[in-house]
């Protein structure tokens, strides 16, 4: 299958709704006027885009339609797409290393999709020829360190665990041990996302962080952050507060094939300094996908 196709597909949901209701705005309203702004408003907000992106995007779209004298709403349409378009920028974006070895540390409240997009990234780096190594580093429960088991064995590559309840900076030391003796080309770490407070998880990040950096310096580090989409604005904001403590070098977006708004991307793009990186569309091995931001906004106007 295409990957545009799977994109569209997985997001079918989402083009349902978010994007069947913007086009009905446009062939409701044939003018340009202000009821047009106001509904175009509703479903933006509506469809998890909220309320600050969408203001950006509506007074854009002002704009460049007195700028370029638009009349008709099919072409108000247009430069609506082209707007988002320029807002969430060009060219595919992945998590292919950009060189070796490379360690990826992932982080994210509890059940947003962490250990399962841990086992796709896996499978995906995989067949895109990298050696692959996971780390169990979220030891809160014993259920976590199986999950990542069984996906280490879907994908064939190997999972470095201790047992329930232990440090988990000392499995992540190990695991580095172990993928420098193997020549592993990527580690990555799973984390526990489900410590009571912020001052807890911040100080377990900043000791994994530091066994990181002291024992494999030289390696390529990204801390990705795993958000799921159905949890809408309310994702957007967990995410400020891991980007306040930790640097985050790129997201991902889970549970989009769940939601039937899809809108946090864009809000994502506006308003956060990271790039989603890759989206989830299914809970299957190869339900990953790399993430094209003019695919996406071509799939929710068209
Ligand atoms: N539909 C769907 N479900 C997902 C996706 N990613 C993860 N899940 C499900 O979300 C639940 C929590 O995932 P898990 O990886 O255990 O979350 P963690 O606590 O962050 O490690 C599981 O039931 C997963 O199968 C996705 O892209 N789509
Ligand atoms: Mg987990």
């Amino acid at each position: 299958m295409e990957w545009f196709d799977k994109l569209k597909k997985g997001l079918s949901k989402t083009k349902d709704d978010i994007s069947g209701k913007i086009e009905q705005v446009f062939t409701f309203n044939k003018e340009i006027n202000d009821e047009l702004f106001d509904e175009l408003e509703e479903v933006m907000i509506l469809s998890d885009i909220g309320a600050i992106t969408t203001e950006t995007i509506i007074d854009r779209l002002k704009e460049k339609i007195k700028a370029e004298k638009l009349t008709s709403s099919e072409e108000a349409k247009k430069a609506l797409q082209d707007i988002i378009v320029e807002m969430m920028g060009k060219g595919t974006q992945n998590i292919k290393p950009e060189k070796l070895p490379a360690v990826y540390l992932v982080v994210g409240v509890n059940g947003v999709g962490k250990t399962t997009s841990i086992g796709k990234m896996a499978y995906y780096l995989k067949n895109n020829g990298y050696s692959v190594m996971l780390a169990a580093g979220d030891t809160f429960r014993a259920a976590a360190i199986d999950q990542l088991e069984v996906w280490g064995n879907r994908c064939h590559v190997d999972v470095v665990k201790h047992t329930e309840g232990s440090d988990p900076a000392a499995v992540i030391y190990d695991a580095i041990q172990s993928a420098k003796a193997k020549n592993i080309d990527v580690l990555i770490c799973d984390t526990a996302g489900r410590l009571h407070n912020k001052k807890n998880l911040m100080e377990e990040l900043k000791k994994i962080n530091k066994v990181i950096e002291r024992e494999y310096s030289d390696a390529y580090k990204q801390t990705l952050l795993v958000m799921d989409a159905t949890t809408g604005q309310n994702a957007l904001s967990q995410a400020k507060e891991f980007i306040e403590v930790s640097d985050v070098n790129g997201l991902i977006l889970t549970k989009l094939d769940g939601t039937a708004k899809g809108g946090v991307v864009v809000a994502i793009a506006n308003e956060l300094n990271v790039p989603v990186k890759m989206i989830g569309i299914g809970e299957g091995i190869d339900d990953l996908q790399e993430f094209n931001p003019e695919a996406f906004v071509k799939a929710i106007i068209n």
